[in-house]
C-alpha cells in the first residue's frame, strides 16, 4: 500500500513507523554500553561565537568518543521543545546559553523533571529573586577584567594617537538587563573613567536588541543626540555591539582616523580585521569560544560518565587582538586555519 506523503509525515513523528525500520536495522547486542550524548543548546546560533564554541564541543566528543547534539534555541519554547527532543533522542544533559537568563528556574526544574544533567555557558541562570543560580555550574568569561581591559585599551589607543580628550567622547553600547553584558560595559566604562577620561563625555546607548541592527540603531540616536563630537571611542559588550555602532558612524562620514572601537569575543569581527582597508573597528579581546564550548563538554561529559561533579564556577580570560596580530593569535586558537 502507498501511504500518501502527509500521512508519512504524521506517521513517523508519532513514532509508528519507527518499527517497520527497526525491523531491518541489526540489534546492538544487549552488552553494549549506550553511547553518552549531551546537547549544545545556543540562544544565537548565527553568531560565529556560539559557531566556535560548537566546534570546541565537537572536538571534546571526537576526543572522548561521545555524541554532541547542536540546537540553536532562540526563545524559551524552543528550549522546553529541545529539552524533550533531547530526552526522546537518549541524551543524559545538555550545555546551555539561554535566551533569557531568567527562564532559567524553569530550565532547570524541566532539567531535573526529566533527569538530565545541566551545565551553563556564558549568560548565567537568574532566579526570581535577581541571585545567580550558583546551583547549576557555570562557565563564562571574567566579564569584569575582560571589559576593563577593553576600557583600558581604548584609552591607550586614545593617548597613543594623541587625540585631545575635549574634542572625544565615548559610546558605550549597552545590554544591562544581561548580567555579563552590564559588567563588562560597567567595568569598561570604570576603567575609562579611572584612567582620566571624563565621566560627562561618556555615553550609554542601549541597545533593543544583541545584534548589529540592535547596536546599530542605538547608535544612532546617540549620534544624533551629540553633532559636536569629532572623535569616537566605542565599547559595547561583544563585537557585534561594537560592530554596529562602527557602522553608524560610518553613516555619518567618520573613519578610521576618527573612531576607535574595540569588541569583545574576537569570533565575530574576522571579515572585520580582515578588511584590506582599516574601518573603526581597531580591535576586539578576544576570549576562546573553542575552548568553553570544549571545556563545558568535556564537564559535563564526565560527569554523566565517573559522577565528578563541575566547579560551580570557572571563569575564562581575554586577550586583546588588532589587525597586527589576529592572524597569528586566532590560528593559535584554532579559530582560523
Ligand atoms: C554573551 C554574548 C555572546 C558572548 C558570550 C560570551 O552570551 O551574547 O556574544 O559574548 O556572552
Amino acid at each position: 500500500m502507498k501511504i500518501p506523503a502527509p500521512l508519512v509525515l504524521i506517521l513517523l513523528s508519532a513514532g509508528l513507523l519507527a518499527g517497520c525500520s527497526k525491523q531491518t536495522a541489526t540489534p546492538a547486542p544487549a552488552s553494549a554500553p549506550a553511547k553518552i550524548k549531551i546537547g549544545f543548546l545556543v540562544k544565537q546560533p548565527e553568531e560565529p561565537w556560539f559557531q566556535f564554541e560548537w566546534k570546541g564541543a565537537d572536538a571534546a566528543a571526537k576526543q572522548y568518543g561521545f555524541e554532541v547534539v547542536k540546537l540553536g534555541v532562540t526563545d524559551g519554547e524552543k528550549v522546553m521543545t529541545a529539552i524533550d527532543s533531547l530526552v526522546a533522542g537518549g541524551a543524559q544533559g545538555f550545555v546551555i546559553c539561554t535566551p533569557d537568563v531568567r527562564l532559567g528556574p524553569a530550565i532547570a526544574a524541566r532539567a531535573k523533571l526529566k533527569g538530565l544533567k545541566l551545565i551553563t555557558v556564558d549568560d548565567q541562570f537568574v532566579s526570581a529573586d535577581g541571585k545567580f543560580m550558583t546551583e547549576v555550574p557555570y562557565l563564562g568569561m571574567s566579564a569584569s577584567k575582560i571589559g576593563a581591559a577593553q576600557g583600558e585599551a581604548l584609552y591607550a589607543e586614545m593617548q597613543r594617537r594623541g587625540w585631545p580628550v575635549a574634542e572625544t567622547a565615548v559610546c558605550a553600547i549597552t545590554f544591562e538587563e544581561l548580567d555579563t553584558a552590564r559588567e563588562r560595559t560597567d567595568a569598561s566604562i570604570a576603567a575609562l573613567r579611572a584612567a582620566g577620561f571624563p565621566a560627562d563625555r561618556i555615553f550609554k546607548a542601549p541597545q533593543k536588541t544583541t545584534d548589529i541592527p540592535g547596536s546599530l540603531d542605538a547608535a544612532n540616536i546617540l549620534l544624533t543626540q551629540h553633532p559636536d563630537v569629532k572623535r569616537w571611542l566605542v565599547l559595547g559588550m561583544n563585537d557585534n555591539a561594537v560592530l554596529g555602532a562602527i557602522r553608524a558612524t560610518e553613516g555619518r562620514g567618520f573613519t578610521a582616523e576618527n573612531v576607535i572601537g574595540i569588541g569583545i569575543n574576537g569570533t565575530d569581527c574576522i571579515d572585520e580585521l580582515r578588511k584590506a582597508k582599516p574601518t573603526g573597528f581597531h580591535g576586539s579581546m578576544l576570549v576562546s569560544a573553542p575552548q568553553e564550548g570544549f571545556q563545558t563538554a568535556e564537564m559535563l561529559y564526565h560527569w554523566i560518565k565517573d559522577g565528578t561533579v563541575p566547579p560551580a564556577d570557572t571563569r575564562t580570560s581575554g586577550i586583546l587582538i588588532t589587525r597586527e596580530n589576529f592572524e597569528q593569535v586566532l590560528r593559535k586558537e584554532g579559530i582560523i586555519d
